[in-house]
């Protein structure tokens, strides 16, 4: 009895929650000047309870707006270089920081000042396109960083 009623809660919920449930939290992006190069950082938050994928980005903000991640060369010197896609597993979250992942914006189609507010769009696999609101400033909004 008891395992029919959990088989039928698995179902249910399996039900209710189908559809990935993703958040984008925290977005910020470095202040730029014009022509410059800038990135865009934010929280991927999947509530749902099946995995989703971060495909692409999109924005006017650059001429070019990628997905990058930042890696250890050999030389140990840190580089930079473009992922095709970032995987976000059911309840979990993805934090997108200076010195990780980010959305790196080529050539800065206007200035970054602190304050603005500005828009991009993120792709996802199952979600689809999320719209991100970002701020600009120097510090991301919530420190992932603690000493
Ligand atoms: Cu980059």
């Amino acid at each position: 009895m008891k395992i029919k009623t959990v088989l039928l809660l698995l179902i249910f919920s399996g039900l209710v929650f189908s559809q990935t449930k993703i958040e984008i939290k925290n977005a910020w992006i470095r202040p730029a000047a014009k022509g410059a190069n800038s990135a865009l950082f934010f929280t991927i938050v999947n509530n749902g309870t099946k995995s989703d994928t971060l495909t692409a980005a999109e924005s006017k903000l650059a001429d070019i707006v990628a997905v990058h991640e930042t890696y250890k060369k050999d030389n140990d010197k840190m580089g930079m270089r473009e992922v095709e896609f970032v995987a976000v597993a059911a309840k979990s979250k993805i934090e997108f920081k200076p010195g990780g992942l980010h959305v790196m914006l080529i050539d800065a189609q206007k200035d970054f000042k602190i304050g603005d507010q500005l828009n991009a769009v993120l792709k996802f696999k199952h979600a689809g396109k999320i719209k991100v609101k970002a701020v600009v400033q120097d510090m991301p909004l919530v420190s992932g960083m603690k000493h």
